[in-house]
């Protein structure tokens, strides 16, 4: 059965350092659904790209002593190489800086224009260059003898500047009935309220563009005014389509957007301005933002300035990217923040991957070609504890789909190790090895009901660790076409004998 469109997005990442582990597993995740949708049946557009304009990557280009497009090229390609390097099975890389995406934003910006959304005024306030965020007095403090932002611990200086401003305040009411209406666009729940709270604390007008620099998309027909960068970076989820080309066949399969994966840190961006903007033009907004929670070192975010960073790229060369994947998804709790280390990294590869999942593979694989010369029978002989085990996996899997829906890999992950564990213990319980002599009709069944979970297990853990489990459902000879989760229904993936190929060592145990 064919799936409904899915479009999803990561943020547009700044290309103004070395990618980090935060930028890895808000695209992992991502890159988790895109996949999971794609195995169920739905036809998936997956972006991802770089977010290349404001005072951010001027200054960083200033410092890299580059002209901010070329400086911007050449971080850009880094992030484009990360989404190779991190498995990503993206559609699109868009950059901020192309065409397509000045057409899209110069569009957005002429209809709230003409809806009377914008109007001329003159900032004066609390901008934090690196968070491109402008902050009200009540979310100031001071540390150091410095001003910073209580919401993110960035630093903020005070702008007094002429500059356009969209009329958010209009649209509080607005936001508030579209939050009732659709109780699942921001999950998790915790973060919703968080986003209802603030809004119901009253919005004021936002300021929509600056004078003090030049970097970035002008103001239609004005040479002064520059469009302010998170306008202009939301709006790259448009631009990929082909908006405003609204008869383009991108644009009408995937827009509105399924789900917007962002970290915490930007739910303000798009859980209030965006859907506000998109309201004002008279475009549907996203159908879902999700905000997870950040990685954590010690207890505190991840990042270049806290000089705190596991290298992504360091991690992958050493223990391998499913590996990365795997620990990154299973460690971090659903919207909640995530502390690793390597230490706990060696243990998750350990315990799950090589001595659960891994395991499981090879000792069936190794016992079935040197006893079975490669192949196993379908039997009918469905045993009590076959049954057990077949009835125990269905009571796992049958919330599998929600649980993807609702973006709760955490849930998702666990059950799935527990049907491997479950597979498992069934067969150290069987012991087919003792059958070799005098009931081979026996172990030829629990074989073939141990290939069944195995590839079973394979589908639902191909969008987290597509590479292993690709090796192990090649050397099942199972087509990719049906490597989908039609399962979940109640088929089988095998109807008759089972032919396999060598697999070798999945994951490697770390001593
Ligand atoms: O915010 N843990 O870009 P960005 C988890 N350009 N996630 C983290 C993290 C951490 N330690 N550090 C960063 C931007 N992130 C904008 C997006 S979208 C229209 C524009 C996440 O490169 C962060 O929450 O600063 C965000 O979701 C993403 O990395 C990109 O961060």
């Amino acid at each position: 059965m064919k799936g409904a469109n899915f479009y999803i997005t990561t943020p547009i990442y700044y290309p103004s350092g070395e990618p980090h582990m935060g930028h890895a597993y808000s695209s992992i995740i991502a890159d988790v659904f895109a996949r999971f949708k794609r195995n169920d049946n739905c036809k998936v557009f997956f972006l991802t790209g770089t977010d290349e304009h404001g005072l951010k990557i001027q200054n960083a280009a200033e410092k890299a002593g580059l002209d901010p497009l070329i400086y911007c090229d050449k971080i850009s390609k880094v992030f484009r190489e990360l989404t190779k390097k991190l498995n990503l099975s993206n559609d699109d890389f868009i950059r901020t800086t192309e065409k397509r995406h000045y057409d899209s934003v110069n569009n957005l910006w002429n209809k709230l224009i003409k809806s009377g959304d914008i109007y001329l005024s003159k900032y004066k306030g609390w901008y934090s260059v690196s968070d491109e965020a402008y902050y009200n007095s009540d979310e100031i403090a001071e540390k150091n003898g410095k001003k910073i932002s209580t919401f993110s611990g960035s630093s903020v200086e005070w702008v007094e500047e002429d500059s356009f401003f969209f009329k958010l305040s209009a649209w509080e009411k607005k936001l508030l009935e579209f939050y009732e209406k659709n109780d699942k666009f921001i999950l998790p729940s915790s973060r919703r309220n968080e986003v209802i709270k603030f809004v119901k604390s009253g919005l004021k007008d936002l300021s929509v563009s600056r004078t003090s620099f030049t970097w970035g998309i002008m103001v239609p027909n004005n040479n002064k005014h520059v469009i302010y960068v998170w306008l202009d970076a939301l709006t790259n989820y448009l631009s990929a389509l082909n908006y405003p080309n609204v008869n383009d066949k991108l644009y009408k399969d995937f827009w509105p957007a399924s789900l917007h994966v962002i970290g915490k840190d930007i739910l303000r961006f798009h859980a209030i301005y965006w859907p506000a903007f998109l309201l004002a033009a008279d475009i549907p907004p996203p159908k879902r933002v999700f905000g997870h929670g950040w990685i954590l070192s010690g207890d505190e975010k991840m990042s270049k300035s806290k000089g705190n960073i596991l290298n992504p790229l360091e991690i992958i060369n050493t223990y391998g990217i499913d590996q990365l994947r795997y620990y990154l998804i299973k460690e971090v709790s659903h919207g909640s923040d995530g502390n690793i280390s390597l230490k706990n990294l060696e243990s998750c590869i350990n315990s799950d991957l090589a001595n659960n999942y891994g395991n499981l593979c090879q000792r069936v694989f190794s016992f079935i070609k040197n006893n079975c010369e490669s192949k196993v029978n379908k039997t009918k002989n469905i045993t009590d504890s076959d049954k057990k085990l077949l009835n125990q996996t269905e009571a796992f899997t049958k919330d599998l789909r929600s649980e993807m829906n609702n973006q709760n890999l955490n849930n998702y992950i666990k059950s799935v190790i527990n049907i491997s564990s479950l597979t498992n213990k069934y067969i150290n319980d069987e012991e087919p090895w003792k059958l070799k002599k005098n009931n081979i009709k026996k172990m030829n069944n629990i074989l073939h009901i141990a290939l069944e979970q195995i590839a079973k297990i394979s589908i639902l853990f191909n969008p987290i660790i597509p590479n292993a489990t690709s090796k192990v459902l090649d050397a099942l000879n199972i087509e990719p076409e049906l490597r989908n989760l039609s399962f979940l229904d109640g088929s089988n993936i095998f109807t008759n004998e089972i032919k396999i190929k060598e697999l070798d060592i999945l994951f490697k145990k770390i001593t």
